[in-house]
C-alpha cells in the first residue's frame, strides 16, 4: 500500500470549497441527461437558458484507490430545479456495494436519498452539522432542498469503487420535488 505523507486541507464552511484543490468537477445539466423526470423542462432549460451548473465536486488530493486509504472531498450542489424536480447528484452504488461512507453536512440544506437494489428508498435530511451515514449496500443520492448552495464533505473507503451505470439505467424509485413550497419526496413515474 502507498505510504502518504500526513497532510491537511482546509474546507470552507460557509462555501464548501476545498483548498489547494487539485481537481474540481463541474456536472451540468447535459452531464445528467435522463435522470431527472421532466425531460421536457431539461431540453428546454438547455435551450433557453444553456447548460446549467448544477453541482461541483472539490478534491484536495489525489489518493491512491486502494483499501485502507480515505478518499474525500466536498460537493457543491446550486439551487434550482428542472421542473419540479430539485437539483441533485447523478447518484451511484459503490462498485463493491460494500462499502460504506460519511456525510456531513457544511452549508446549506438538503437530504441524502438511498436506495437499495429491492427499490427501498430512505430520505435522511441534512444540514451544517449533520453527520449521515450511508450504509454499505445503499445507492445515494444528494438533493438541494433549500434556496442557497448545498455544501457537504465525505469520506469513504479507497477500494470502493463508483457504479454509476445502474442508477443511469434505473434511476432512484422516489424524486424529490418542489410542491405547495416544500420539498416532498413522491414516486418517480419513470423509475424501472
Ligand atoms: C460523493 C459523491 C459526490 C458527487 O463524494 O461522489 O457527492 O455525487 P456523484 O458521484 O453521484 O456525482 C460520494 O458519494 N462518493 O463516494
Ligand atoms: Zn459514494
Amino acid at each position: 500500500m502507498a505510504l502518504i505523507e500526513p497532510f491537511a486541507t482546509q474546507l470552507d464552511l460557509q462555501t464548501g470549497k476545498l483548498s489547494p484543490v487539485t481537481r474540481i468537477v463541474q456536472r451540468r445539466l447535459s452531464d445528467m441527461r435522463g435522470m431527472y423526470a421532466d425531460t421536457q423542462a431539461e431540453n428546454q432549460i438547455i435551450a433557453q437558458e444553456g447548460d446549467r451548473l448544477i453541482y461541483e465536486v472539490y478534491t484536495a488530493t489525489e489518493l491512491p484507490e486502494e483499501e485502507g486509504q480515505v478518499l474525500h472531498c466536498t460537493t457543491i450542489i446550486y439551487p434550482g430545479k428542472v421542473g419540479d424536480e430539485l437539483h441533485m447528484t447523478k447518484g451511484h452504488y459503490h462498485a463493491k456495494r460494500d462499502r460504506g461512507e460519511v456525510y456531513v453536512g457544511l452549508s446549506g440544506e438538503g437530504c441524502v436519498l438511498l436506495q437499495l437494489e429491492d427499490g427501498t428508498v430512505r430520505s435522511v435530511p441534512m444540514g451544517p452539522g449533520t453527520a449521515a451515514y450511508v450504509p454499505p449496500y445503499w445507492a445515494h443520492r444528494t438533493v438541494n432542498t433549500g434556496s442557497a448552495p448545498f455544501s457537504f464533505f465525505s469520506a469513504w473507503p479507497g477500494d470502493a469503487g463508483h457504479d454509476y451505470a445502474t442508477i443511469e439505467r434505473v434511476g432512484f424509485a422516489k424524486i424529490m420535488v418542489w410542491r405547495d413550497g416544500k420539498a416532498v419526496l413522491v414516486d418517480n413515474p419513470r423509475y424501472k
